[in-house]
């Protein structure tokens, strides 16, 4: 099965999220815009992996502090466009920590340097004129109390996402 492991956000960001979608759309950008239900920040990219639960036990071994996030611009790698968070140092800290577990455990993940984004919209063609709709996100943040470990699966109408588990376990 397909893993990764995120942060799920609370109803102001999605809210601000979905806003910021419907901004994008309005100034003509055409695309696959994220599903409300699919909007998440990944820290970890692990992909086709057999063992869930060893990928748990790993997961449960990483420690957590509670920290906040707030949106902050939208850029685009290519022909995705995604929305920023400020100051992603711990979200950084955590990612670390999440990869060093991983490895210990030899659960194979994506090493590419971290590059903390919120996916809004795949495949999008821009017909206006300049780089970027000038779209700027709604101010939101949120306390950050965990993370999840995730499972991607292709679905009729798109990707399904399902929560396996939540990290710290109660
Ligand atoms: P994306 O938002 O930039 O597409 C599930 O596929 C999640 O894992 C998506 O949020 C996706 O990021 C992210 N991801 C990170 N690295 C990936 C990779 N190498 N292949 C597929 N998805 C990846």
């Amino acid at each position: 099965m397909r893993l990764f492991v995120a942060i799920r956000f609370d109803n102001s960001i999605i809210e601000a999220l979905e806003e910021l979608q419907a901004d994008l759309s309005q100034s003509g950008l055409r695309g696959h815009y994220t599903r409300t239900e699919n909007l998440h920040l990944t820290l970890a990219f692990i992909g086709e992996y057999g063992d869930a639960a060893a990928v748990q036990e790993a997961l449960a071994g990483v420690e957590f502090r509670p920290f906040s996030i707030a949106l902050q611009g939208i850029g685009r790698f290519g022909d995705l466009y995604w929305a920023g968070i400020r100051d992603g140092e711990e979200a950084e800290k955590l990612v670390k920590r999440i990869r060093r577990a991983l490895a210990d455990a030899g659960i194979p993940f994506d090493r590419k340097r971290f590059s903390p984004h919120i996916t809004l919209v795949r495949k999008a063609e821009y017909r206006g004129s300049g780089a970027l709709p000038e779209v700027i996100p709604p101010e939101a943040s949120m306390q950050v109390q965990g993370f999840s470990l995730m499972r991607s699966e292709r679905g009729r109408n798109g990707m399904i996402y399902t929560e396996l588990a939540r990290f710290p376990e109660d």
